[in-house]
């Protein structure tokens, strides 16, 4: 079905692990008739976890679509994984959604996951509303679950709805902006409407009354009427409530239990009425800072917000319209590569299932298959729209780990199996580094790459353990210092003869000529791993010929790929060839690459070398109560304290720690911080490491190639 624009309602479901997303979406495609019978999560047949991994699991680890008609609406659904390993499906989530439902477990009250989805969630400034799920726990306590949600979000946060029983005998459920109580039968669906009771009736119109205010207080016209009259009609209260809730200036509570499937139709209801369709959001920003309106009747642009390789079908894209309608057959651009995309169709999705339509138009959200060469965060316009949307922007990886399959002969297939599912998880990172002779990932937490350890094994039948990641040291020198080297071997007929005197120096930006040299080329060169070599060309009266000096440029990078000390990248030095040797006969390139070699190595043991570490920017999100616990694991860790802040819930933590030492630090601060604790990392700078440190460096690289000798 093609939906008009206002009619479109994109939400997306948010909250920790188990609060009860996919169940409660369960019950909107139950009650909107998008599905026939409810699954659960325990049969492992919900709609939304549709994969047989998550399946197993139990949790979401995808972000899904579907969709349900409800009223006047379409209602996109996006379901998201509470748990922080799987950000990034709540971050590209919430790109496209104009609505979040943040779920709460009445049970359990406001949880780490939902502390940390609300950071993402102001960041996007999503209008949002609060649901209290699981109302039919026994341990659910509503009123303590909202006070948490105040105190943690302010007072924007709003009652809508009640509880009129709590607890297993949960079925009634008091409406204040109604002014109706709602009443189950044991099956839950369509409730019947009842009067509130009297003794309910004070609470409830009080709530009605803090409503009406909030809905008034956004808009000049509806204060003035509200002053006047002291109350709206039910379209004012609508519309007051609509921009409020889209300015986030209020965030609705409301209530349900997703199991027993009470409630959901009445906050679909609340949807369609109030929530805002794509076209009553700010524009979108596009990669130049301008912006793009919502219009079915601009040019054509979809952003690809997520993609998926589905077995038998490919791959999988899901893209929403921010301008335009999509057809199929439509020959789109994609802006990142240049290439034309052939639309093959254009699906609306539930989970699994696929339908296809005539088309989608600005403000929705779909599918298509099979696209050459598009990605993630890609955008297909018609020709005339040449700007792409603003992209999503993927936290950081906090996790690394080297893999191996258990025999090398698996490599090629364990790299392109990775390759794969990196290019689904923008999260991910795989590195392989040469330097470190390692394949390296690079995750958002132990969940995330176990999981694709699991899907590596169960889907591309390749095995991978997991290895301690080497660091990615660099090498550098102090001071200065003159050597010469000379190459001669004498085996036979012709012999090898190269002659080089070399000067290194720290090289800096702007630093003097050498002294006492007479400099004749200068060949400054950006590594590709960062800093720079200075190749000085200063041989004077042709002792050396300038056709050698590539072939000692070569054996000078040679040992700035893998450096003197421990075999790693070296990084600023100045090298200046001023003198050396010849020989008519016996020398030749191979020669003076030796010999710089040579030189190269005796004059940086003899420039006091030092061995650079990578330092990171760490934040750390903790309760003040965790706090004690994580200072003093840092301090057996090298940081150094930056800061500490607090936002009065939350001490923000900024240090500055050696990669060396962040080896397991997400599984460490979980443990420490009984999972309270969040954290990023962000790589800030390479630095001196202490001397003892260095010898040990030395000592554990000599020793390995001892070993491998
Ligand atoms: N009693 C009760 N249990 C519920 C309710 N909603 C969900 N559950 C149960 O809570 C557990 C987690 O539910 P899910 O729907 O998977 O929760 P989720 O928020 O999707 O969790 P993740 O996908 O891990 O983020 C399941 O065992 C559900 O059956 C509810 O309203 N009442
Ligand atoms: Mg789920």
């Amino acid at each position: 079905m093609s939906v008009d624009t206002k009619n479109i309602r994109n939400v997306v479901l948010l909250g920790h692990s188990g609060s009860g997303k996919t169940s409660f979406i369960e019950t909107m495609l139950f009650e909107s008739g998008a599905i026939s019978r409810m699954g659960n999560v325990q049969n492992g047949n919900t709609t939304s976890d549709f994969t047989s991994i998550e399946q197993e699991r139990g949790n979401s680890l995808f972000s899904t679509l579907m969709h349900v008609k409800w009223r006047n609406s379409k209602i996109n659904i996006l379901d998201t994984p509470g748990f922080d390993d799987f950000i990034g499906e709540v971050v590209c989530s919430l790109k496209v959604a104009d609505t979040a439902i943040v779920l709460v477990n009445a049970a359990h009250g406001v949880e780490v996951g939902t502390e940390i989805i609300w950071e993402y969630v102001e960041k996007f400034h999503t209008p949002s509303m609060f649901v209290i799920n699981q109302m039919d726990h026994e341990k659910a306590d509503f009123d303590l679950s909202f006070e948490q949600i105040q105190s943690r979000f302010g007072p924007k946060a709003i009652l809508f709805q009640y509880p009129y029983n709590s607890g297993t005998g949960f079925n009634s459920i008091i409406d204040a902006l109604r002014m109706t109580m709602y009443v189950f039968d044991t099956q839950g669906g369509k409730p019947k409407k009842v009067d509130i009771p009297e003794s309910e009736k004070a609470r409830a119109n009080a709530l009605h009354n803090a409503i009406v205010e909030a809905a008034a207080e956004n808009d000049e016209g509806l204060m003035d009427k509200y002053f006047e009259s002291g109350n709206l009609s039910e379209e004012e209260l609508s519309k007051g409530l609509t921009i409020a809730l889209a300015n986030q200036q209020i965030f609705p509570v409301f209530c349900a239990s997703a199991t027993k499937n009470m409630g959901s139709g009445r906050i679909m209801g609340f949807i369609n009425d109030i929530a805002p369709s794509p076209a009553e959001r700010p524009e979108a920003k596009l990669e130049n800072g301008k912006t793009i309106t919502c219009n079915a009747n601009g040019p054509a642009v979809l952003f690809i917000y997520k993609t998926m390789s589905e077995p038998q079908v490919g791959l999988v894209s899901y893209f929403k319209v921010y301008s335009g309608k999509v057809k199929a057959g439509d020959d789109l651009i994609n802006l990142k590569n240049n290439s034309t995309e052939r639309i093959s169709g254009v699906y609306e999705s539930n989970g699994k299932v696929r339908n296809t339509i005539d088309f989608l138009q600005a403000g929705d959200i779909g599918v298509t298959l099979k696209l050459k060469s598009s990605h993630t965060n890609n955008t297909l316009t018609a020709k005339s729209f040449t700007t792409a949307i603003d992209p999503i922007h993927f936290p950081e990886p906090r996790i690394r780990t080297a893999v191996v399959p258990p025999s090398k002969n698996d490599m090629e297939k364990l790299i392109k199996a990775l390759h794969q599912i990196e290019e689904e998880d923008p999260t991910l990172i795989l590195e392989q580094s040469a330097t470190l002779k390692q394949t390296i990932l690079h995750g958002q937490g132990q969940l995330h790459l176990d999981l694709i350890k699991y899907r590596i094994e169960k889907v591309n039948g390749v095995h991978m353990d997991f290895d301690k990641p080497k660091i990615p040291y660099r090498e550098t020198i102090t001071k200065v210092a003159n050597e010469s080297y000379r190459h001669k071997k004498q085996s036979g007929g012709a012999g090898q003869f190269g002659e080089v005197h070399m000067r290194i120096e720290p090289y800096y930006e702007g630093m003097p000529e050498p002294a006492g040299l007479t400099v004749k080329n200068t060949d400054i060169e950006n590594l590709e791993w960062g800093g720079k070599l200075a190749f000085y060309w200063c041989v004077v009266g042709g002792t050396i010929d300038l056709k050698y000096s590539s072939a000692i440029k070569k054996g000078i990078m040679q040992k700035m790929v893998e450096g003197p000390l421990t075999g790693s990248n070296c990084q600023d030095i100045r090298v200046s060839i001023y003198e050396g040797k010849m020989h008519a006969v016996d020398s030749n390139d191979m020669a003076f690459m030796l010999a710089s070699i040579g030189a190269f190595r005796a004059a940086f043991k003899n420039a006091s070398p030092q061995i650079l570490e990578p330092i990171y920017d760490v934040e750390i999100t903790c309760p003040d109560s965790a706090m004690g616990d994580i200072m003093g694991d840092l301090q057996t860790r090298r940081a150094i304290i930056m800061g500490m802040d607090s936002d009065g819930h939350h001490q923000k933590i900024k240090a500055r720690v050696p990669l060396a030492e962040l080896y397991q630090y997400s599984s460490k601060l979980r443990s420490i911080s009984q999972g309270r604790a969040n954290f990023s990392m962000k790589f800030a700078d390479y630095v001196a490491v202490p001397s003892d440190i260095q010898q040990k460096l030395i000592d554990a690289h000599k020793e390995e190639e001892d070993e491998s000798h």
